[in-house]
């Protein structure tokens, strides 16, 4: 089996965690818990991230060990080993002898690592784990006080993703992007959700992928459910569809959301609604510069649909009224827009690193090597009871999202072959696959 990486990447983010981490310490990365399904049967399972960021093990069980106490730093993985009789019901497994080609210093069976680990921590000052994704870990230091959580230091670094990780999320965007041109060239009047699902997931798992979150496939006033999964309605002639999904390339997600009507023809107040969500969508892109806030693609696409709201006579007030504070963003366009404009992307759809709802301050500053989305979106559920819906645009929900790179010379659009014009959504709906 070939890793994602070559091994002195691996090694690389190694070291430059280990160089902020002090003297005297252990960092324990176990494996998710496997979550039941069904009786005997499990979720279908997916490797914590950090796990596959510092060493690249994918399978069930394991734990990566790494401390200084001997004054260098030693890694260890502790993996399930060999076992015919269980190989037979679950699969070949690397084992112990297999697992010393991933990038640590050795390896062990997941047996031995209660004793190791306990003469680690009590060797130890510094206990470096997140508490709470493995019940094992969790009970050995159960008793320990002096434990620090190491995202600090690795959130930041997985941030700033290598050129090998932009490689795989580049292809990851394509594969999204081409699901996306599928799912719009089978769809017609009469379609069920389920089925343009199935169009989209369909071409993941022809790529040898699968999505990186349940995908949102909203026909009219499903499309104004912000993370409706349910896909169990017919979408009718005159309806969009609004279908938020990506898929994971060795971990790394793509995140793209498209509206079309599944007629293949926008109507008027559609088309309205739609051309200021593209507005607002390409405003916020143009604000992806290297060296800008992350509150300011924000500032974008909430100046941009405002200011449309208005025009469209939906808001009747200024544009300082309609954004409101200008730090909290909490005028009423936000009754038609009420999420954030993107997040991080990267081994976590929803990706480390800041930039998400309740930072207090400007967010991070934009460098080359980030990788974010743009997503804004105007949603007119007609079933509110929170707020007048105009009836001209009455179950018009609409987003359109691209995956976004910061470079020094601008914003590169990993999904740019995503159509999301007019006259191309339109020439594609429907043409058949
Ligand atoms: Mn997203």
């Amino acid at each position: 089996m070939d890793l994602p990486f070559e091994r002195s990447e691996y090694f690389n983010r190694q070291e430059r965690l280990f160089a902020e981490l002090p003297e005297s310490s252990v960092l324990i990365i176990p494996a998710n818990d496997i979550k039941i399904r069904s009786n005997d049967v499990g979720y279908p399972y997916r490797a914590n991230s950090y796990m596959l960021y510092l060493c690249g093990w994918e399978e069930e069980e394991g734990i990566f060990v790494a401390n200084n106490t001997s004054g260098n730093w030693e890694t260890m993985l502790f993996v399930s080993p060999r076992d015919t009789k269980k190989e037979i019901w679950e699969g070949k497994r690397i084992g112990v002898e297999g697992a010393i080609n991933w990038p640590v210093n050795s390896t062990d069976s997941i047996e031995n690592a209660e004793s190791y680990i306990s003469v680690c921590i009590s060797d130890s000052h510094n206990i470096f784990t997140r508490l709470g994704e493995s019940s094992f870990i969790d009970n050995m230091l159960i008793d320990r006080d002096d434990i620090s959580d190491p995202r600090g230091i690795l959130d930041p670094m997985r941030r700033i993703k290598s050129p090998r990780e932009i490689e795989h999320m580049q292809e990851a965007a394509r594969i999204g992007t081409e699901a996306h041109i599928h799912a719009m060239k089978a769809s017609f009047p009469g379609i069920g959700e389920w089925q343009i699902q199935s169009a989209v997931e369909g071409h993941f798992m022809n790529c040898m992928s699968r999505w990186s979150y349940p995908s949102i496939v909203g026909g009219a006033d499903n499309g104004t459910i912000l993370h409706y999964n349910t896909n169990m309605s017919i979408v009718n002639d005159g309806e969009l569809v609004l279908v938020d999904a990506g898929c994971e390339v060795h971990g790394y997600a793509s995140d793209i959301t498209r509206t079309w009507p599944v007629n293949g023809k926008f109507t008027d107040p559609q088309r309205e609604i739609y051309e200021l969500v593209l507005k607002a969508e390409l405003a916020g892109i143009e604000a992806c510069q290297n060296g800008s806030t992350w509150v300011s693609i924000h500032t974008a696409t909430s100046q941009a649909l405002a200011s449309g709201l208005i025009e469209l006579g939906i808001l009747d007030c200024t544009l300082e009224e309609a954004i409101g504070d200008p730090d909290k963003f909490d005028g009423p366009y936000r009754n038609f827009f009420m999420h954030g404009t993107g997040h991080f992307l990267g081994l976590d759809v929803h990706d480390v690193g800041g930039g998400r709802e309740g930072d207090d301050d400007q967010g991070p500053i934009l460098e080359p090597g980030m990788v974010l989305t743009v997503e804004p979106g105007l949603y007119f559920g007609g079933w509110r009871t929170d707020v007048q819906i105009p009836e001209r645009y009455s179950g018009i929900g609409i987003r359109i999202e691209d995956d976004i790179l910061i470079t020094e010379d601008g914003p590169v659009v990993l999904s740019s072959s995503c159509p999301k014009e007019i006259h191309e959504i339109e020439m594609i709906v429907g043409a058949g696959v």
